[in-house]
């Protein structure tokens, strides 16, 4: 007997499927669509429309769901078994948004089997590109929004965030206020997960209040749509938006068009979709205290399970809701992937190259700080990219890389401190947690053990088990959250990387370093030489 489960994650550069057997405990499956190299006719870079403006960062709603086509055509010629496949969920970029217009629930419940999704829905759209996560053109919105709500403090409290650029609130709003004909005759406002889940489901789906905490539109105590933070937005928002729901709850059954097309079994269940961080929350067993997870990919995220509600009053880090029901932190950047890529191809390296440099340079590089923002950063608030070298030369091919990994690890320590607790260890994800010597670094400035994971899409994987999850909810045969996840996360026992004592002053020392640059940049701070050079004093 089998009893798969499928987890979709919908990300900036790729929609991947994962699927997994709950019986034989393994992942049979998993593949991802690349929109740059697979699906070339809408030439995105890195899976963004190309663009001269830095701050208007879109991608194609309509990509995504051809994505999703080809996968199921894939799995079908590969004879994978799509009709034992007993529940999907999936995970979307967080944030993006999704404007359609009244045709689109009609068109999703009459879909036709002998055509391709993507040409039956092409005229429900009112926008045809969807701002998302990293679009940092919002300022002038998030600061109306902001000041309405009763300031940052205000704003935090109310919807566990500060404004941000990228949070879908200011996103719609500006919508509103530059093309006010073009909202008025949007009558559905998605995130990419409930878009997404809605194809999957044949009408319009639900968002998740994991997901629905990166609006600034929910209420994160009450986890209800708020009615100041929606009038603060724009007019009659609140009869455009899907409503809320638990990311466990089981929102229907698949469509038929996936039925009769790709043979999916009518009695597939579809559980709420939600955002790549909560599902990877669960991906990597981030279910109690003491544990932390750091995403690797084109974001760079960190993030830990909150057992109570515990909110950022300094306005930088997040609270989302989490899909056990519970909440989680996270603080995001935008110069992950993207800055590390940008410093490699510079001196023209390979992976294993740049792994090299790492391991043959001293932990601290005599004091050599870069402050990364090639894109305009979240954290701390960057809107205008510049990349500030200290003690750090441009054509500086050691320094360089061992200061990229060792600022953006030095960046993640500095901006969760408010998250009281100290991680006992954490559990790195995304593409770059293959790099053994990332990862090592990662554990010296932390100062904490660190393990890595055999799957590296912890998303795709965490959308898999909610849905296994829910399915045996679902069905009265109901399994613990560790009984779920257990199973599926190996953890490599073996290679847990460990932080070398000797380095814990070093990196106490460099982090207050760090502090400091970043003071002086962007605080008006005092010169953070005389510190430096302190410091190399100190360790060199
Ligand atoms: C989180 C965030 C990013 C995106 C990346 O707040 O903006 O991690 O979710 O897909």
């Amino acid at each position: 007997m089998v009893n798969y489960f499928l987890g979709l994650d919908c990300s900036t550069q790729s929609l991947t499927a994962l699927l997994i057997d709950f019986e034989s405990k393994k992942i049979i499956y998993k593949h991802s669509i690349n929109y740059d190299i697979d699906l070339p006719h809408y030439h995105t870079k890195n899976g963004i429309i190309t663009s001269n403006d830095t701050k208007v960062i879109h991608s194609y709603p309509l990509m995504w769901v051809e994505a999703l086509d080809i996968h199921f055509e894939l799995m079908k010629g590969k004879k994978i078994q799509l009709q034992e496949i007993k529940a999907i969920s999936g995970s979307g970029q967080q944030h993006g948004t999704v404007y359609l217009n009244h045709k689109f629930e009609k068109k999703l419940e009459t879909l036709q089997s002998n055509e391709l999704i993507v040409d039956q829905i092409s005229d429900c759209f009112t926008r045809k590109s969807s701002p998302i996560w990293m679009d940092s053109s919002t300022s002038k919105q998030c600061e109306e929004i902001r000041s309405t709500l009763g300031g940052m403090i205000g704003t935090v409290k109310l919807t566990g965030s500060n404004t941000f650029e990228r949070f879908s609130g200011p996103q719609i709003r500006k919508f509103y206020q530059e093309h006010p004909e073009k909202y008025q005759k949007t009558s559905i406002i998605h995130l990419v997960s409930s878009y997404m889940a809605s194809i999957l489901l044949g009408r319009n789906a639900p968002i998740d209040h994991g997901d629905g905490s990166g609006m600034n539109l929910m209420n994160i105590e009450t986890k209800q749509w708020d009615t100041r933070a929606l009038e603060a937005t724009a007019p009659s928002l609140i009869e455009k938006l899907p409503t809320l729901a638990h990311s466990y709850d089981t929102i229907g059954k698949i469509s038929p068009y996936f039925v009769e097309k790709y043979g999916f079994h009518p009695d597939t269940l579809l559980i709420t979709w939600s955002g790549d961080n909560p599902n990877s929350l669960i991906g990597t067993g981030v279910i109690n205290k003491g544990k932390a997870a750091i995403s690797l990919g084109t974001s760079d995220t960190y993030f830990s399970y909150l057992e109570f509600l515990m909110l950022d009053l300094n306005g930088e880090g997040h609270v989302f809701g989490a899909p056990t029901g519970d909440y989680m932190s996270l603080i995001c950047y935008k110069n992950g992937s993207l800055a590390r890529e940008n410093i490699k191809d510079k001196f023209n390296l390979n992976w294993a190259q740049f792994s090299e440099v790492l391991k043959a340079t001293p932990p601290g590089n005599y004091g050599k700080i870069i402050l990364p923002y090639f894109y305009p950063e979240i954290v701390p608030l960057v809107l205008e990219p510049k990349v500030y070298r200290f003690g750090l030369e441009e054509d500086d091919l050691e320094g360089n890389i061992r200061a990229i990994i060792e600022c953006q690890f030095l960046s993640m320590r500095l901006h969760s401190e408010w998250i009281k607790e100290k991680p006992e260890e954490i559990y790195a994800t995304g593409g770059a947690s293959v790099n053994r010597e990332i990862l090592q670094v990662a554990a010296d400035v932390f100062n904490t053990k660190v393990r890595y994971f055999e799957v590296t899409n912890s998303a795709a994987l965490g959308a898999a088990l909610r849905s296994a999850k829910s399915y045996y909810d679902n069905i009265k045969s109901s399994k613990n959250w560790s009984e779920i996840i257990n199973n599926f996360i190996n953890i490599q026992q073996s290679d847990v990387i460990l932080p070398n004592i000797k380095y814990k002053e070093l990196y106490d020392m460099m982090l207050e370093l760090y502090r400091k640059t970043e003071d002086f940049i962007l605080k008006d701070g005092i010169n953070p030489d005389s510190f430096r050079r302190k410091f190399i004093k100190e360790f060199y």
